[in-house]
């Protein structure tokens, strides 16, 4: 595509819009930048060198005047936006962002899409990546725009995706040679609508494979499964819970690779030996594993990644064992959702630190689980009466109140003996005490760090 002075509105001017705006810069277009705030609420924008009349901040409905031949789109901006929308009308070509990040990147593509377990898999996956020795980059929407990342990356490298929804919405040839797709349960439908739409915009991912591309799909999600027979590549199914004759799976509690045709059964690594908790890591696990093999890692090499990899900062993280105590720092389980998911991924007793600012969320059925799995709940923060209320409706035995962060660590310490599991998964944001999770999750880390280094 010849890109010199091609006229190009991008929409959105956070962390994709900015770095598609020096992409294009880089190409040589002629680029405008639209966003609703204004320039004193974008961070970073002044940087990047436009005119007033090529930074277009307010409420711009048309494209009158500017008359683009592309519009990017960063995720956040629903297709509904009248600016999108007037551009659909005009036939104005449109891209969502990693469209335009891929572009002209000849690199292997993995991309991880699905409603949760994206940025473990991802994660995981780029660590694989680099034991190939290949040049390799994680990006998307695990935080950094893929714009930024691609550049200078060669047909023998690597690019580790995370793709949601909204991103893939607007691709037109941007192919993944391997896509994962993970699972499925309603979430974004105030942008997508229905779950048809929110599916429909997930399996995007698989618009451009070929029949020499791969797609990873779940076996137990029968919505990702029924996809399988409907795609152009060819699928590889994983499942925590079914033996597959053809896939990945688990047999007497070892992850095994079958493959029917050729009657063969590889052990890749038992689940003890993981460091990952939980089900729901199982299926990250798996699905990571059909993709570094895809990119031509061997299984024993696979197995080395998987036992080494302790998983993403502030989620079910491992802080260490301390007397025999295992300390975890899930500071990133803020909703009940998340919660939930990192209790069930233990089996020892647990001693559950949580509470901070509620998201609106209802409470109750947390504490049915928080019943069944915890020993003693440590309450605190803006939400600590509230949880209280719903622990007690639900039967909680010993929940202790916690007047600061700290005091609350040093209580959970304090009911702990060896063989428990101390749990920081707070299904609240940090934002009543803290900055950002990564602060609280830091601190927590901190303070365990810190007890046990003290001269006893
Ligand atoms: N904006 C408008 N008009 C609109 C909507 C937004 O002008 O109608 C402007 C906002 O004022 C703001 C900018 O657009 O200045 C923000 O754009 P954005 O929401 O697309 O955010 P980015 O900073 O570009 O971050 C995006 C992803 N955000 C979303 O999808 C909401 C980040 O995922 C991603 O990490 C980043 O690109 C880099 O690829 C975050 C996310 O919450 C983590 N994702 C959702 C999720 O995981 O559930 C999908």
């Amino acid at each position: 595509m010849d890109w010199i002075n091609k006229r190009v509105l991008v929409i959105g001017a956070g962390l994709s819009g900015q770095a598609a705006v020096q992409k294009l810069q880089r190409l040589g277009a002629e680029v405008f930048l639209t966003d609703s705030k204004s320039i004193e609420q974008l961070a970073g924008v002044e940087e990047l060198g436009l005119d007033q009349v090529h930074l277009l901040l307010g409420n711009i409905t048309e494209l009158k005047g500017i008359n683009p031949e592309l519009v990017v789109l960063s995720p956040g901006v629903s297709p509904r936006l009248s600016l999108v929308q007037d551009a659909i009308s005009q036939n104005v070509t449109v891209w969502s962002e990693v469209e335009l990040a891929m572009h002209d990147c000849p690199a292997l593509c993995v991309g991880v899409t699905g409603t949760n377990g994206k940025t473990t898999t991802t994660s995981l996956i780029g660590e694989l990546a680099k034991r190939t020795g290949l040049p390799s980059i994680v990006a998307g929407n695990i935080g950094v725009a893929l714009s930024g990342q691609v550049k200078g990356l060669g047909e023998n490298s690597i690019v580790v995706a995370e793709l949601s929804s909204f991103q893939l919405e607007f691709i037109d040839k941007f192919r993944v040679h391997v896509a994962i797709l993970l699972n499925l349960t309603p979430d974004h439908l105030d942008r997508h609508g229905t779950m048809e739409a929110y599916l429909a915009a997930k399996a995007q991912i698989f618009k451009n494979q070929t029949s020499t591309d791969l797609a990873i799909l779940n076996w137990d999600d029968p919505l990702v499964r029924d996809l399988g027979s409907e795609l152009k590549s060819r699928v590889l199914y994983f499942s925590p819970t079914t033996f597959l004759q053809d896939g990945i799976s688990l047999w007497h509690d070892q992850i095994v690779y079958a493959e029917k045709e050729k009657r063969t059964m590889i052990p890749i690594i038992a689940r003890k030996e993981l460091q990952l908790r939980g089900a729901h890591n199982l299926e990250n696990v798996m699905a990571a594993a059909a993709a570094a093999r895809a990119f031509g890692l061997s299984w024993t090499e696979i197995a080395e990644g998987l036992r080494q990899f302790k998983g993403v900062e502030h989620r079910e993280e491992i802080v260490g064992t301390f007397e025999g105590i295992l300390f975890v720092n899930d500071s990133k389980g803020t909703n009940t959702d998340a919660a939930t998911k990192a209790l069930l991924a233990f089996d020892e007793p647990l001693v559950l630190i949580a509470g901070g600012k509620n998201k609106g969320l209802d409470f109750h059925d947390f504490m049915k689980v928080v019943r069944d799995k915890v020993k003693s709940l440590i309450l605190l923060g803006l939400a600590a009466d509230e949880m209280e209320q719903a622990a007690r409706d639900e039967g909680v035995h010993t929940i202790i109140r916690a007047s600061t962060f700290e005091d609350g660590v040093e209580k959970a310490i304090a009911e702990a003996i060896s063989g428990d599991v101390v749990l920081l998964s707070p299904a609240c944001t940090s934002w009543d005490m803290f900055k950002s999770y990564e602060e609280r999750g830091e601190l927590f880390k901190e303070l365990v760090r810190r007890h046990y280094s003290k001269p006893i």
